[in-house]
């Protein structure tokens, strides 16, 4: 009998394919990429690091880790790079094992503002709760004043800063963050997980020169496996000569057991296929897709934070976030509810919904695909039917 699991992930795979993928997050990811996580170095245990295992019969999966660490620093610029992050959060609580102590000074853009949970999100994470958290926030406009946050961070001190986010439509200055952290001797992590497939692909400032860590996730704009990376840059190496030590060692025995070394290999083929010209041309094309789906919900009277960026973030107004994500979903257009800059809505029932190209840009569509989706989008607010939408949608979706 067939297993009701690979009929569940065949009806996942079809749902992908039927609906518009839009949150910005989320990607394709090549062949290779997935025949790799689905390969046989799923079987193998690998704790500790290239030459340096705790188990025999690691000598290809040492060549393999060690190829995809040459890969990814000659592609992201860095020093030192750890490829075995399971993801982005175990890859943040990596570098605050390493770098701080008990009840240090963590600052991080407030989740609300479009930051992440472990960039000392308050009370609930471990970023917030063994570590003294201090929280910038953008302004109504939606940027960050970075002058408010020189004030901010030479008035609290922090030891820790955070330059990153997962909502937020503009690019971030890294030149500037790294003035700032450097004004009061902090550390400057650099978390580019959802702008890395920009960076590498050359459209968004890298902070290569200015963080002292980087860190990133590898399924969303860099269209890799599930997984993470923590690089050490020249700067970093100049504050601490032991920066690559300390982060690794907080890594693996730290943190984590065995590494995922099908995901270390998927993501040596990923940063193989971003050093291409063509995953050049899919970072341009990933703007371009953006500005034109902005462009034609503010046409359309929306009022839009962005984008400069992969992402934007449209006021539905007060807490209506949720029932538009649902009343997408139902014509099969996915995105998902998000809050706005200053947001007066419950946190739970915010006011915006968040929209990303990388995933639809992948799938091949241009400027004018993301017309007609901002149209589409437009109809479904309006009160269209929403079933005539998802005909609409899964027919046209044929073509991509
Ligand atoms: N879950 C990710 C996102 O959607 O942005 C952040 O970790």
């Amino acid at each position: 009998m067939k297993d009701k699991m690979l009929e569940l992930i065949k009806a996942e795979e079809k749902r992908q394919k039927e609906q518009i993928q839009l949150i910005p997050s989320e990607n394709f990811a090549s062949e290779d990429v997935m025949a790799a996580i689905g390969s046989g170095l799923t079987n193998k245990y690998a704790e500790g690091y290239p030459g340096r295992r705790y188990y025999q019969g690691n000598a290809i999966i040492d060549e393999i880790e060690n190829l995809t660490i040459a890969r990814g620093k000659e592609l992201l610029g860095v020093e030192h790079l750890n490829v075995q992050p399971y993801s982005g959060s175990p890859a943040n609580s990596a570098v605050q094992m390493a770098l701080l102590e008990r009840d240090d000074k963590i600052c991080g853009l407030k989740l609300s503002a479009g930051g992440h949970l472990t960039h000392g999100h308050p009370k609930i994470t471990f970023s917030g709760k063994f570590f003294e958290s201090i929280q910038y926030d953008v302004e109504p406009d939606g940027r960050i004043d970075y002058d408010k946050l020189e004030n901010l961070v030479k008035e609290t001190k922090p030891k820790m800063i955070f330059a990153g986010t997962t909502a937020y439509p503009y690019v971030l200055d890294f030149k500037r963050f790294g003035e700032i952290a450097d004004s009061v001797g902090a550390w400057l992590v650099a978390d580019i997980s959802h702008i890395v497939g920009l960076v590498v692909g050359g459209v968004h400032m890298s902070p290569v020169e200015y963080a002292h860590v980087i860190t990133s996730t590898t399924h969303k704009s860099l269209r890799g496996p599930r997984g993470a990376f923590i690089g050490v840059t020249k700067k970093g190496l100049e504050k601490d000569l032991e920066l690559a030590k300390k982060i690794d060692k907080a890594v693996f025995p730290g943190l984590q057991g065995g590494p995922h070394e099908n995901a270390i290999a998927a993501m040596g083929i990923a940063f193989a296929e971003a050093s291409t010209p063509e995953f050049k041309e899919y970072a341009v094309q990933v703007l371009k897709n953006a500005k034109a789906l902005a462009e034609t919900l503010k046409k359309n009277g929306f009022r839009v934070f962005g984008t400069e960026n992969h992402l934007m973030v449209v006021d539905v107004g007060r807490e209506m976030g949720k029932q538009v994500a649902l009343d997408l979903e139902a014509a099969n257009i996915i995105v998902n509810a998000n809050t706005i800059p200053h947001e007066e809505g419950s946190p739970l029932r915010p006011s915006g919904i968040r929209i990303g190209t990388p995933a639809m840009t992948t799938r091949g569509m241009k400027e004018e695909d993301m017309v007609k989706i901002g149209e589409l989008i437009c109809q479904v607010i309006k009160g269209e039917n929403k079933e005539k939408v998802a005909n609409e949608v899964k027919e046209w979706l044929k073509n991509f």
